[in-house]
């Protein structure tokens, strides 16, 4: 029987690598996002190029009542999923604390932190019945050290990070594997997201060095989301060879 993976945030970068990868190793896909054309024809190009089920599933993670509204109603053959990945989530602007603006703040807090605690806990009493579950959340070299200007995005995934370790522990008991990928700079929408719209400051983020790229962070949750049902990879950072960390990346002039 086809595994199932619930992935949020899958109209655009990682979540839609993620979506892809999945549906081509067989595995049916619930894909959720707030850009319904976008996700609509992401579900008619995976369903027509796979032998998968999928479905699209539109909501904000940040809204409470539509995300157990989307998850609470999934009818029964959508209802066994294997794996959830955490995965929507944006930073919104670059600027000294402040400078910064508070509607960017509550932006992502309640979309990073706020929209990930709705989505685990919704998707938790599917998990438990089931006796297995994997969450898989993805945080940030951002959450593993503060960076200038970074301020609020870092606490947002450093959140997550700790969040992770929570549900790890306190999930045990449920055989509920819980993993947090932190990845590096990648060239997604992430940037154009942040810099709101400016594609010029978005591009220069990547200049002078290879950035991942969404293919690679799909893949890398496909391994840790493959192991045997006795491994549990808890933490992993994935940057490019260019970058050592949050601070240090080598460019080329
Ligand atoms: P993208 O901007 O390409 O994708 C973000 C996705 O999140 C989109 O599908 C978007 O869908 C969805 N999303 C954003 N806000 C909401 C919301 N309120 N409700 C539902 N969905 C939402 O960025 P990435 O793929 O790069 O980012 C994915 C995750 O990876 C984020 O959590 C980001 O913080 C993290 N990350 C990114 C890195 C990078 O350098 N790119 C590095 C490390 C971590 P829609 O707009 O349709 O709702
Ligand atoms: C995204 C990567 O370097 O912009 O989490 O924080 S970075």
């Amino acid at each position: 029987m086809n595994k199932t993976i619930f992935i949020t945030g899958a109209t655009s970068g990682f979540g839609k690598a993620i979506a892809e990868k999945f549906a081509a190793e067989n595995w049916n896909c619930i894909i959720t996002g707030r850009r319904k054309n976008k996700l609509d024809k992401l579900a008619t190009t995976l369903s027509s190029n796979h032998n998968i089920k999928v479905l699209p599933l539109v909501f904000d993670v940040s809204k409470k009542d539509e995300v157990f509204a989307a998850i609470d109603t999934l009818k029964t053959e959508w209802r066994n999923i294997d794996v959830l990945v955490n995965n929507a989530g944006l930073a919104a602007g670059r600027d000294l604390f402040d400078k910064a603006i508070l509607d960017d703040f509550d932006a992502m807090i309640d979309t990073n932190v706020k929209g990930l605690l709705y989505v685990s806990k919704a998707m938790l009493p599917l998990m438990i019945e089931k006796g297995k579950g994997h969450f898989i959340n993805i945080g940030s070299t951002a959450g593993k050290e503060v960076y200038k200007e970074g301020n609020v995005y870092c606490a947002s995934k450093f959140a997550v990070n700790a969040i992770s370790q929570a549900q790890r522990m306190d999930l045990l008991q449920h055989k509920i594997k819980v993993t947090c990928i932190n990845p590096g700079a990648a060239e997604t929408e992430f940037s154009l997201v942040r810099f709101k719209g400016d594609e010029e400051k978005a591009k220069a983020v990547y200049a002078g060095y290879k950035p991942l790229f969404a293919e690679d962070i799909a893949n890398t949750i496909f391994y840790c989301a493959n192991l045997p049902e006795h491994v549990c990879i808890n933490d992993l950072v994935i940057t490019s060879l260019a970058q050592a960390n949050s601070f240090y990346t080598y460019k080329e002039e």
